[in-house]
């Protein structure tokens, strides 16, 4: 029986780029779907952008443009990103649409009739030059704990201690500098601690939908285990989902000047999508895929990132469930990429955007095939290993796959007149075998690729050891070997197929090529069984895919790298980087060297600028107080006025030369001296060091 499923990917948030991190989740997911179709099921694949929110808000007002212009610019980019590496949905819409609007609102007036909604009056930080609450990640501080500066108002990143923006030390607006204030407000919830919702959750999280699949992933269902806490504990707290003006959103029906919470119209936004194709096709009954009391009919599948399983795992199947929506079948929960085994890095160019591959002309396929081959269906990271992803495409893709046909082709085209001869059953078997045993389309559908990709690669073994076994290259040279010769090169081309067909969900591009190839009708999973016949007539053989060379992937990195560079000639970063590296090296063989002991003798220290305050009098200094971890602060006097704000500069941390003579100045004593860089125009730039650093120590 055909199924029916609607499948969908995380929304990306329209301020940002796509990146190779994301594409990891969209491709696994346009993977399982095109199995699916193969496999004779009805598929609706959608997807958005998620466009609300402060980010959306503050990044549209720097560029001068409205939200509007700047989610429709995005909302194009992101598009073509995404059919660039072939994941093809069926729509992508956005959340800032009427549908959403509908959704959004039918579902919160739901939830309030339910009795699920909530106001209080909670208390929040205020930037009372930007005139707005501040959400978590626009303040700033020191971190409560360790002291850290310029920490965010979640968490930090220096010690990893989690904690309420509130408890940061000399707290500051990332906004706009300003010291904030706490203001009250009046906020809606969703009463997630709600006896009803915590065990509905505890039933949901645990269990299975009617097909029998579970709903979560053996690792997501633990955790969601921690998070719901042991039976008879209630862990959840109520989620504010209301946000005030001026956001970027839609306004709460009947309470002005409140807004839903970006988070809270996001997911809601899968339907939305849905709902704009529907519309669109005319033929979709909207209803069986979202109706509570329908779900047995159709399933809901989502794909994400294992970063927003909080709210997939709670907020989502809550909200669903309690306005009378289905819930989904199915939660796909990927792990994050790191590539080279280490966390994507500007600096060091991995931190590859979806634009710059195709940009530098790279396969997407060859991309697709390698996370196919990484991705076994469960949570954990996904590492893309360079080399290895050379090694693995150049040797299974072409080495393996392509080669079976571009090995035979040719005989048939100039021996043949183009026509297959008969096959080889007994070399087949294999082949006959692996597909009654089912054994690849189960891993497809659990999505452990890597387990199809490695019966598959098994299959293409087979057919390269019955090729050199019997060799048509000699065959071609023996009198009276003309019939065996057909039968081989015939046989290969037929296994050949069945190994286009295996691989297709995961090369949509290449499988397309094999079809005008082998001149048949789009291949789908239940004919690959069959064989083409004797007399079949194939076309010309046309290479099909390259080999991966490492001088293209490290120009990949050196094109993310220099997009990355300081901005002083962003126009031309190219150019940008080759003056930094002449500059270096006139000044390697200009200036005097020195001998280490030289250097030594400069005693550096790292230093939290503890306070810093215009001077009166001076219009280019700035009086610091700096703590190096001595029993007072240095006061130090820095020419850095016209490029910084004093009140951005307390509590970060910088550089500075320790034994320096005192000078007396006219406004005091200066105790030592901070470094900055500079060139040749305007701009002035203090140092900071990495992380972990603390103030005392020395730098050398
Ligand atoms: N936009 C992911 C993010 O921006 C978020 C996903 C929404 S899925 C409904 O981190
Ligand atoms: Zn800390």
């Amino acid at each position: 029986m055909s199924r029916q499923i609607l499948v969908t990917n995380a929304l990306p948030y329209a301020n940002g780029d796509i990146h190779l991190g994301h594409l990891v989740g969209y491709i696994q997911a346009d993977i399982w779907v095109r199995f699916q179709r193969m496999q004779g099921h009805a598929v609706h694949y959608v997807c958005a952008d998620d466009t609300h929110g402060t980010p959306v808000m503050l990044r549209a007002e720097k560029e001068g443009i409205t939200p509007e212009a700047l989610i429709a610019r995005v909302h194009g980019e992101h598009l073509r990103d995404f059919s660039d590496f072939g994941v093809n949905f069926d729509n992508y819409h956005s959340t800032h649409s009427e549908e959403n609007r509908y959704f959004a609102e039918d579902i919160y007036g739901k939830l309030k009739a339910a009795g699920l909604i909530d106001s209080r009056s909670i208390e929040q930080f205020y930037d009372p030059v930007k005139n707005m609450f501040l959400p978590d990640r626009f303040i700033k501080g020191e971190c409560p704990k360790c002291g850290a500066a310029d920490q965010y108002g979640d968490n930090c990143e220096v010690c990893g201690a989690a904690y309420a923006p509130t408890d940061l030390k000399n707290p500051f607006s990332a906004v706009s500098g300003a010291k904030p204030e706490m203001r009250r407000s009046e906020h809606f919830f969703f009463k997630l601690s709600d006896d009803r919702a915590v065990a509905f959750l505890r039933d949901w999280t645990q269990g299975s939908s009617a097909s029998g699949t579970r709903r979560l992933q053996p690792e997501a269902a633990n955790k969601m285990k921690e998070w719901l806490g042991a039976e008879g504990e209630n862990k959840l707290s109520d989620w504010d989902i209301s946000r005030d003006a001026p956001y970027f959103g839609f306004e709460i029906p009947g309470s002005p000047g409140k807004y839903f919470y970006v988070w809270l119209d996001a997911p809601i936004g899968y339907f939305a999508s849905f709902k704009n194709l529907a519309d669109k096709a005319g033929v979709i009954d909207i209803a069986r895929f979202i109706d509570g009391d329908r779900a047995g009919e159709s399933e809901l599948v989502h794909f994400i990132g294992k970063d927003i399983l909080y709210f997939h795992a709670l907020f989502w199947p809550a909200m669903l469930h309690f306005a009378g929506y289905r819930t989904p079948t199915q939660l796909s929960v990927n792990g994050f990429l790191t590539v080279d085994g280490a966390k994507m890095s500007k600096s060091r160019g991995t931190f590859i955007t979806a634009r710059s591959y195709i940009d530098q002309k790279l396969n997407p396929e060859w991309l697709r095939y390698y996370f196919a081959a990484k991705s076994n269906g469960s949570m954990e990271d996904v590492d893309l290993s360079l080399d290895d992803m050379i090694a693995k495409v150049n040797s299974d893709l072409v080495g393996k796959f392509i080669n079976i046909a571009s090995r035979c082709a040719g005989f048939i085209s100039k021996r043949f007149d183009g026509r297959l001869g008969v096959s080889d059953p007994e070399a087949l078997a294999p082949y006959r075998a692996s597909l009654e045993s089912g054994e690849v389309a189960r891993a497809f559908e659990s999505r452990d690729y890597s387990r199809a990709l490695r019966e598959i690669m098994r299959l293409a073994d087979v057919a390269n050891q019955y090729v050199n076994d019997n060799k048509p290259w000699e065959l071609t040279k023996q009198e009276g070997q003309e019939a065996r010769m057909h039968t081989v090169c015939s046989t290969a081309l037929n296994q050949f197929r069945v190994l286009a067909g295996l691989l297709k969900p995961i090369l949509p591009g290449v499988a397309e090529q094999v079809e005008g190839f082998l001149n048949i009708a789009p291949l789908k999973w239940g004919q690959l069984i069959e064989t083409l016949p004797a007399g079949h007539a194939i076309n010309k053989y046309q290479h099909m895919l390259t080999r991966i060379e490492r001088v293209q992937i490290d120009r990949l990195l050196e094109a993310n790298k220099a997009s990355l560079a300081p901005t002083t000639d962003s126009a031309n970063p190219q150019r940008h980087a080759e003056s930094q590296q002449k500059e270096a090296e006139t000044q390697v063989t200009a200036s005097d060297a020195i001998a280490i002991d030289d250097f030594a003798k400069v005693d550096l220290r790292i230093a939290r600028i503890v306070s810093a305050e215009h001077v009166e009098g001076a219009d280019k200094l700035l009086r610091l107080q700096l703590d190096i971890g001595e029993e007072r602060p240095r006061q130090v006097f820095a020419g850095i006025k016209s490029a910084y704000d004093p009140a951005l500069l307390a509590g970060r941390l910088t550089v500075m030369v320790a034994n320096l003579a005192p000078r007396k100045m006219k406004f005091g004593m200066s105790e030592g001296m901070v470094l900055a860089a500079s060139g040749e125009g305007p701009g002035l730039y203090i140092l900071s060091p990495d992380n972990g650093a603390e103030p005392g120590m020395r730098v050398r």
